[in-house]
């Protein structure tokens, strides 16, 4: 029916016409696909969805992606060039954003009737560029004349005190893989003026609400500046969101006492817990009584917790919220009055004796789950951060292991590979993740290890010649590719990995060369305000200047910090990866996701017994996965007696202080920045938060024979092999379903 549409696009003359064609052919058939409907409604509100590229996922969705790709090769043109064309929507910081994607793609995928709702950001999150390695950071913009936003005529009026918006409601639709279509709504005002952003930064006037309230993507809290401009960005995604609920359900019938039967609220981390309030005030103004509305309201809302870093638990001075929504402060108060008559302890106050509201209690009380993102994550949730509120309610905990969609992180980004996978097993797993498992028969297969490790070359020469055109780096496709792709956060231990590196850089100096080359590769962004991990990103810079310019070295290392990582820039590099580094401080990464994408892709991993890779050394084995550091209870317990040292191990370790001091040699200080390296030089001695000391020489001693075990081709393979059989539990359409049959119940 649509092979002659396809290929007169195919025939077109530029990428920019194919692409254009291809995009308005593609809404056009998610269209005539139809809604997935039901009664109830999922609403999942989330300040980020790292969507990514749009084109090929939704092709691939329609089960059109190798047609459209047979076609354009028989023109003489490339699918990967005119994805080219599109432009990446940043909207989020990293893992609670692009979780927020996957699951939109298996909401849709599983036939569940659920929505995500969001704030169409003009800016995504900063470009990041490097100039005397140095992270500097530009603005995002990504919406066109033409895109895959969709303008709607819904938009409603919002409050904030005595200025009044009105908003207008843009929609994306989500295609499920072989299913109907549901929508990511994204809010936007009409007076966001992307001018007022300085060009060639991210400067931009925070005072006028009405031209910058949908302007930017906040990269994280760790910018104290603007927190105010938040709170507005905030309040005006739930308030849509509250009127968009109520207005659907009594269109279907609901007569608001009953609105939990029509409407459930997944509250991503804390961003959208103002939903509560503002659901309350609107049910409470629409003439149902205070108490019954809160009771309604408690009903459908459910909480997910993404960290348990207590400075990134939103608690907001209540004069903020006085300022910008002064409608919800007698109802915040309320709730916090019921509370305080229930329970004597300050721990579970919504309002503490500083006048700060604490956005997570408002969801515990006040919602019907809380769930973590990984099993040691929501154990650790129950038994210390929130364990007061675990006792109170214990029946509200829950965990939900975060996932992945395999249809981006597999079908898309690996074709070869998931086509082999289908040559062997047959494409069952596409729907049913865990099928994958029957991979296992080809365990000690040597043709199937073998095509594994063909695989891999090739990804990898692949990855080398995109990265070659894109920053004209030459990496070597021989050598083994060692990969940490991330935030840039001082937990998460980049500067643990850059400590390697000197320790390796040193070792080949002394005339210990490595049997094969190693290519460290790197990408992360860091919070425009936060001075230690941009001093991160430096010194990585630096290593990697140092390290190309020493004919000593850089035949057998190489350290390569990937420019602007982003969706796309995964996309390519996480099939390519032999290494999967997740090497977080035990207890503090609460899942991670990207650990479950590159071990997916055949990529082992070596890291700590935190968030997610807990249940990934489970169900691998000691054997597929490399594992060193203190325990998750060992870490606790040193913050519980504030015993860790770094400046007691740098003085009594001769080996390690020599590693620490490098950071601050003749060599680093003749390409780098000598303030910048000094301040992270003192920060690692004297203060190494995230003990990256405490772990140090057992990461080395566990890398040291990781890469040994990589000549091993053949048993190697086996490992790889293992991870990707073992991967199906990580698929987000597992995690989903648990939504649903735990929480949601659509
Ligand atoms: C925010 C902040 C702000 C203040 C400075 C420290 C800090 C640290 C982390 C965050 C991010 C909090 C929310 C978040 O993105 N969590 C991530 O969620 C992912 C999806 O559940 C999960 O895989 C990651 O482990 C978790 O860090």
């Amino acid at each position: 029916m649509y092979e002659t549409e396809i290929e007169n696009i195919a025939s077109k003359g530029s990428n920019e016409e194919i692409y254009y064609s291809l995009l308005e052919f593609t809404k056009n058939m998610m269209q005539q696909k139809g809604r997935i409907e039901g009664k109830k409604k999922l609403y999942y509100i989330s300040a980020e969805f790292l969507i990514g590229k749009l084109l090929s996922n939704n092709l691939i969705n329609l089960g059109i992606y190798e047609q459209v790709a047979d076609a354009l090769k028989a023109h003489g043109k490339n699918i990967s060039d005119i994805e080219e064309i599109e432009n990446e929507p940043s909207l989020g910081n990293g893992g609670l954003g692009r979780l927020a994607a996957c699951f939109l793609d298996s909401i849709a995928t599983l036939g569940l009737n659920g929505d995500g709702i969001g704030i169409n950001y003009h800016l995504g999150l900063f470009k990041q560029e490097f100039e005397k390695n140095l992270q500097k950071e530009v603005k995002n913009p990504w919406i066109t004349d033409r895109s895959w936003l969709r303008r709607t005529d819904v938009g409603y009026e919002i409050i904030f005190g005595e200025l009044r918006l009105k908003s207008v409601m843009y929609e994306i639709d989500v295609t499920g893989y072989d299913n109907k279509c549901n929508t990511l709504k994204l809010f936007d005002i009409d007076t966001t003026d992307e001018n007022i952003v300085q060009e060639g930064s991210i400067w931009f006037d925070k005072n006028d609400i009405r031209k910058n309230l949908t302007l930017f993507l906040y990269p994280d809290d760790s910018d104290y500046q603007g927190q105010l401009l938040r709170i507005y960005q905030q309040y005006f995604m739930v308030s849509n969101a509250a009127q968009l609920i109520i207005d659907e359900a009594l269109a279907k019938g609901s007569s608001l006492h009953d609105l939990y039967d029509y409407a459930v609220v997944q509250i991503n981390d804390t961003h959208p817990t103002m939903v509560i309030p503002e659901l309350i005030r609107l049910l409470v103004k629409r003439g149902i009584d205070m108490n019954e509305a809160i009771d309604i309201v408690s009903k459908m809302c459910a909480y997910t917790n993404h960290t348990i870093l207590s400075e990134a638990l939103e608690k907001w001075p209540i004069w903020y919220l006085e300022k910008v929504v002064p409608q919800l402060i007698p109802i915040i108060k309320m709730l916090d009055v019921k509370v305080k008559e229930r329970y004597n302890n300050p721990k579970l106050a919504i309002i503490d004796n500083e006048n700060r509201v604490h956005m997570a209690h408002i969801d515990i009380h006040y919602g019907c789950s809380v769930n973590g993102v990984a099993a040691l994550h929501t154990d650790i949730l129950k038994a210390s951060e929130l364990k007061d509120f675990y006792d109170i309610y214990p029946h509200k905990f829950n965990n939900k292991t975060n996932g992945i969609t395999f249809r981006r992180w597999l079908l898309y980004c690996n074709h070869e590979l998931s086509d082999f996978i289908t040559s062997k097993i047959g494409d069952g797993y596409k729907k049913d993740a865990t099928q994958l498992e029957k991979l296992m028969q080809f365990a000690s297969d040597s043709d199937t290890l073998n095509a594994l490790l063909d695989i891999k070359d090739k990804k990898k020469k692949e990855f080398k010649d995109y990265i070659f055109a894109k920053e004209g780096i030459t990496l070597d496709e021989n050598s083994i590719f060692d990969v940490q792709v991330k935030r840039l956060h001082e937990y998460k231990r980049q500067q643990m990995n850059a400590l390697y590196i000197i320790y390796k850089y040193l070792d080949i100096k002394a005339g210990n060369k490595p049997k094969r080359p190693i290519t460290m590769i790197f990408g992360a962004k860091a919070a425009p305000a936060y001075t230690i991990a941009k001093d991160i990103i430096h010194l990585i810079l630096c290593l990697s200047e140092v390290i190309k310019n020493d004919a000593d070295v850089n035949p057998y290392l190489k350290v390569v910090m990937l420019e602007n990582y982003n969706v796309s820039y995964a996309e390519k590099v996480i099939p390519a990866t032999d290494i999967s580094e997740q090497i977080s401080l035990a207890s503090k990464e609460a899942s991670g996701t990207s650990n479950m994408k590159f071990m997916l892709n055949g990529a082992v991993t070596l890291g700590t017994d935190d968030g997610a890779n807990v249940e990934i050394h489970e169900f691998v084995g000691d054997d597929n996965i490399y594992i060193f550091g203190e325990s998750s209870n060992q870490v606790i317990e040193h913050y519980a007696k504030s015993d860790y040292s770094p400046e007691k191990i740098y003085d009594e370790d001769k080996d390690i202080a020599k590693l620490v001091d490098f950071i601050i040699s003749k060599e680093l200080f003749a390409v780098g920045n000598k303030k910048s390296l000094i301040r992270l030089y003192m920060e690692i001695v004297t203060k190494d938060w995230f003990m990256a000391l405490l772990d140090l020489k057992d990461y080395i001693r566990v890398k040291e024979i990781t890469l040994a075990d990589y000549e091993d081709r053949q048993k190697w393979a086996g490992k790889m092999l293992v991870n990707i059989a073992k991967a199906g539990f990580f698929s987000s359409d597992r995690t989903i379903a648990q939504y649903n049959e735990d929480i949601w119940k659509l």
